[in-house]
């Protein structure tokens, strides 16, 4: 029997015969039926992630009890891959679960400490890569209960601590399994054992928040496979929220940025940026590489800034303890959200997609929070704002009320906010709550790209916007990336005080075997073809000169780049645009 006739079965006896249909339908429906037809961004099976903004992740298992090292050699790379970094057989890995027993392990502790560190949700590892089940299954004599000296659930009485909490609790679940024969041998027969899992998960520790999947790029699995585990779970706990690594780069309900923060918001979709607290998810005896507090804080602003959620990892030692400095660490940050929390639960992106002071913005209501990382001198200076106002106050009562002045823009719509420096600013993170009569505005005029001095328009990645779905600012290259259509494309908007003729000056980088694509640069009616030239890979970057373009009158302007042909895997990586005046 087909994996599709399985599930309709399996999913019709459930009587959701609909959504076996739909399950069955396949790629026709499209990925935008992939979060059954109610847009996470707005249905209010996602409002309480859109408002927590703020979670624990813990990676838990057999992992660590080697803990990075392994028959006395240090093992490079992150711990919960130890099995598979160090090469280790599985019947020398399995005895590990003879060693598993985390006497000290204590939920209501680690409830308390994901609340009082501001979080609001806990994501725990249910099976990681390794195969190995911390909670009690009726499938696999292979877990937590059976087969260690512990002998007992910690997945029960946790997510009854985190419910008493206050905290949504969630799985993580790995569709890749280094254990189980049936993934080598019989893949569908797997399938089966995971969801027969995934249905102890779901209906036997009270309501979940998220399942969190992760290891979807195990060979056998499909786009396919993908929406039918979707759906499957969704007929479990319909109001569950899934994440895209149900299926292969399948859009599930929300994306899964690991280790880093995008430079914006991602268009169109809910995001949680997932990372490590030191390097590694699971416990490493020698892994001290710690984030300090504040730089945890300034990432939950950044996130938060940009609409994403932050899901900060903890990785308890074999004994169930989190480790002192992890506690410690998030401790201060909790003391950062007692005070200054409500400029990120339940938070809007930023106005603005780069800040013009060391810091970001968040919204929420009529409330425009600016965060303040490091004051300028003179003081914060904040224009282009509109709206009435009605007061400006820092969130942190330990920060003396702030001397503020509000000020019309010149003859411009925009109003200028100037607010001193306080006496006791925050060494993290100082927030300061504008709220006026209604939602704040930002007059777009303060956001536009004007000429410079010596003439120059210089257009960057940063500040393009980009058209499409897969092209999008890598913050790490600083540049316009995963352009892999053609059809996509990148405009910049600015203006121009002293029109003339100008020199159109490209920086790019392209790998190796995918040079050869045709492109235009569009200006004031005006063109200029390039070709590009592989640079030796996608962090080279190199300048060029397309020719000259004349831009006629002062004014608004509008410059695109377009791909006329793309003959290797993308068209280049784009990280500027220079017009020079011709001298
Ligand atoms: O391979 C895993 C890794 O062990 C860890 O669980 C991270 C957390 O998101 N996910 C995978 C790597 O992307």
């Amino acid at each position: 029997m087909t994996r599709i006739a399985r599930l309709i079965r399996h999913v019709a006896a459930l009587g959701l015969v609909g959504l076996a249909a739909w399950a069955a339908a396949g790629p026709a429906l499209g990925a935008e039926a992939y979060p059954l037809n109610d847009d996470p961004l707005t249905s209010g099976r996602t409002a309480w992630f859109r408002e927590a903004k703020f979670g624990m992740f813990i990676h838990w298992g057999l992992y660590a009890v080697p803990a990075g090292v392994w028959k006395g050699k240090e093992i490079d790379g992150i711990g919960e891959w130890i099995m598979n970094n160090a090469k280790i057989p599985i019947p020398e890995y399995e005895p590990l679960a003879k060693e598993f027993n985390p006497v000290k392990f204590d939920a209501k502790e680690w409830a308390r400490i994901a609340k009082d560190a501001g979080m609001r949700y806990m994501v725990i590892t249910s099976k990681h890569h390794d195969g190995f089940s911390m909670f009690k299954t009726a499938l696999a004599p292979y877990n937590i209960v059976d087969a260690t000296p512990y002998g007992k659930d910690p997945m029960k009485p946790l997510s009854e601590a985190c419910r008493a909490a206050g905290l949504k609790f969630c799985f993580y679940h790995s569709i890749l399994d280094w254990h189980h024969p049936d993934q080598q041998t019989d893949f569908p027969k797997y399938v089966d054992y995971m969801k027969g899992q995934l249905k102890e998960l779901v209906t036997q520790y009270g309501p979940l928040g998220i399942l969190w999947f992760d290891g979807q790029w195990v060979g056998p699995w499909t786009d396919q496979d993908g929406r039918d585990l979707y759906a499957y779970v969704r007929g479990l706990q319909n109001d569950i929220v899934i994440n895209n690594r149900v299926g292969r780069g399948g859009p599930g309900d929300y994306e899964t940025p690991e280790q880093s923060i995008p430079a914006g918001a991602i268009k169109g979709r809910l995001w949680e940026t997932c990372m490590t607290l030191n390097d590694t998810w699971g416990f490493k005896t020698n892994d001290h590489h710690w984030k300090p507090a504040a730089e945890v804080v300034q990432k939950l602003a950044d996130i938060a800034s940009k609409g994403g959620n932050f899901l900060l990892n903890v990785g308890p030692d074999a004994e169930g303890v989190i480790p002192a400095e992890s506690v410690r660490i998030l401790g201060e940050v909790g003391k950062w959200m007692k005070t200054s929390g409500d400029a990120i639960y339940g938070t809007t992106q930023s106005p603005w997609r780069r800040h013009p002071w060391d810091g970001r913005a968040t919204v929420k209501g009529k409330t425009l929070y600016l965060h303040v990382f490091k004051w300028p001198e003179g003081g914060l200076q904040v224009a282009g704002l509109r709206g009435d106002l009605v007061s400006v106050k820092p969130l942190d009562p330990a920060v003396a009320s702030v001397k503020h002045e509000w000020a019309r823009e010149g003859e411009g719509e925009g109003m200028v906010l100037h607010v001193a420096v306080p006496e006791k600013p925050d060494p993290a993170d100082t927030v300061i709550a504008v709220t006026f009569k209604e939602p704040p505005g930002l007059d777009t005029a303060s956001l536009v790209i004007r000429q410079a001095e010596d003439g120059t328009v210089a257009l960057k990645a940063l500040d393009a916007t980009p058209q499409g779905d897969r092209i999008q600012y890598e913050s790490d290259k600083d540049c316009l990336g995963f352009w892999l259509d053609a059809k996509d494309w990148v405009s910049w908007d600015f203006v121009v005080a002293k029109p003339g003729e100008f020199e159109v000056r490209v920086t790019w980088a392209c790998d190796k075997g995918s040079g050869g694509a045709e492109y235009v640069v569009a200006v004031a009616d005006q063109s200029v073809k390039g070709k590009v030239e592989e640079t030796g890979s996608w962090t080279e970057f190199r300048t060029a000169s397309l020719g000259t373009v004349r831009i006629e009158k002062a004014g608004k302007c509008t410059l695109a780049v377009k791909a006329l042909t793309k003959p290797g895997m993308g068209v280049m990586n784009l990280r500027s645009v220079l017009l020079e005046p011709k001298r």
